[in-house]
């Protein structure tokens, strides 16, 4: 039986945290075998926000180990990098010039991201989603794993296809309209440092979020500094108590335990009791990860072997989309 494909990815903005690979990675990891993956870093979304020139191509590699190091296995998934492909960029301007530019407008993340940018919003930021909705389409894509966070844009993503098809498909589908697949426990993980917000790479502080390379001594102590409140007693769901949700949901997630199973092993717990609880099933989930992720880095050429030969695949592919969609704008062919 041919397997449905799957396409995400993550942006080199920083270090990857448990948001990220709890909202994401470790779903792609728990659905590969089920799958044709495609799993990308997408570097060109990155330099949608300031960055630095010097960091960007080691953050990209660090986050494609972290791929493999989280239990990617190269028999399920392609792995690569966004700007290795040229066709992302490519399509993205075609799509661009079909796309209603009221509709990138309207994006929640848009108007959050311009808010917190000030002066310096690019074009790039309006266009995100396009590069976005060009990324998916280009593999023909069926299932996108995201967190909720993505769902505006992956709706947005099958608009554009179906404009597409609809003007230029001449009855035919070009661009296939792809799925979100959306998981419902620990879909969002929020700050440490403030319950509300979720936990980002480019938050300014280091001690809103947990990375998953963060050492040992580094964990126990953002966990010890975090937010937390007056009350007595651990309770998941209560309004009042962001923080208090957040953690216990990450304790579950990360000690591998139900909802029911948590609250009632910290229904009568202060907060004193259960911080070393959350430290422990952290760094105990985390040690893993980093010790496969130190072998990848350290096998000479290992990691630059997997991204080449992932490019050559999603190349393959991309290309495939890119002629359809160029033959039915009217380009001629080269
Ligand atoms: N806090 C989160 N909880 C659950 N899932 C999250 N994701 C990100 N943060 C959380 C999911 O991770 C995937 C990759 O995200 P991304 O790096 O491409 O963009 P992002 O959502 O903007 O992630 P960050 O960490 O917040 O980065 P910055 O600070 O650069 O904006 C997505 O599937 C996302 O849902």
């Amino acid at each position: 039986m041919v397997k449905q494909r799957v396409f995400s990815g993550i942006q080199p903005t920083g270090n990857l945290h448990l948001g990220n690979y709890l909202g994401a990675l470790r779903n792609w990891v728990e659905t590969q075998d089920q799958f044709e993956n495609y799993f990308c870093v997408v570097d060109l979304h990155a330099i949608t926000a300031p960055h630095n020139p010097e960091t960007l191509g080691t953050d990209s590699s660090t986050i494609a180990a972290l791929y493999l190091a989280s239990g990617l296995d190269l028999e399920h998934c392609t792995i690569f990098i966004q700007s290795h492909v040229s066709a992302h960029s490519e399509l993205a301007w075609l799509l661009n010039c079909i796309t209603p530019i009221n509709w990138l407008e309207d994006m929640i993340q848009f108007k959050e991201k311009a808010i917190k940018q000030g002066q310096n919003v690019n074009t790039g930021l309006l266009d995100y989603p396009v590069l976005m909705a060009a990324d998916i389409l280009l593999y023909q894509a069926d299932k996108v794993p995201v967190g909720e966070d993505q769902k505006q844009h992956l709706e947005l993503t099958r608009d554009i296809a179906v404009r597409f098809n609809h003007q230029f498909g001449k009855g035919k589908t070009i661009l296939k309209l792809p799925d979100p697949m959306i998981r419902q426990e620990g879909a969002r993980v929020m700050s440490l440092t403030d319950g509300t917000k979720k936990m980002s790479k480019s938050d300014p502080s280091d001690l809103s979020r947990i990375s998953l390379l963060d050492p040992p001594e580094a964990i126990k102590n953002k966990i010890k500094r975090c937010k937390t409140d007056a009350v007595r007693g651990m309770t998941f769901d209560d309004p009042e108590r962001p923080e208090c949700h957040n953690l216990l949901s990450l304790y579950g997630l990360l000690a591998g335990k139900s909802k029911a199973d948590v609250a009632a092993e910290c229904l009568d717990l202060g907060w004193g009791q259960f911080k070393p609880l959350l430290t422990e099933a952290t760094i105990a989930h985390l040690q893993p990860i980093q010790a496969k992720y130190q072998e990848i880095m350290a096998e000479q050429g290992y990691l630059e072997s997997v991204l080449k030969q992932g490019r050559e695949k999603a190349e393959a592919i991309a290309g495939e989309t890119l002629e359809a969609v160029k033959d039915a704008l009217g380009f001629s062919r080269r």
